[in-house]
């Protein structure tokens, strides 16, 4: 029974962990001027730090960034840009 439990929560955090749930949103982005390695990391950060901002993958010159309703695309665009970065909202 205890471990049929366990199971149930593992489920559940599984379940919260895709983006998709009430209030959030996810917006995609494509990121110019990442010249190197070391760039999709510093963009990752900078758009994390954007309040409200839950998760950010980067894939190439593709970000993927899930965030809270309040959040607006031209919020994330300007923190890439402070950056050092241009982004335009692909969807
Ligand atoms: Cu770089």
């Amino acid at each position: 029974m205890k471990k049929q439990f366990a199971t149930l929560v593992g489920g559940c955090a599984l379940l919260l962990s895709i983006p998709a749930w009430a209030g959030e949103r996810t917006v995609d982005l494509k990121i110019d001027g990442m010249s190197c390695a070391m760039c999709a990391p510093v963009a990752k950060k900078a758009l994390k730090k954007v309040d409200g901002v839950t998760s950010a993958e980067i894939e190439g010159d593709r970000a993927t960034v899930v965030v809270e309703e309040k959040v607006k695309e031209t919020d994330l665009v300007k923190a890439i840009e402070r950056a050092g970065f241009t982004a335009t909202v692909v969807n």
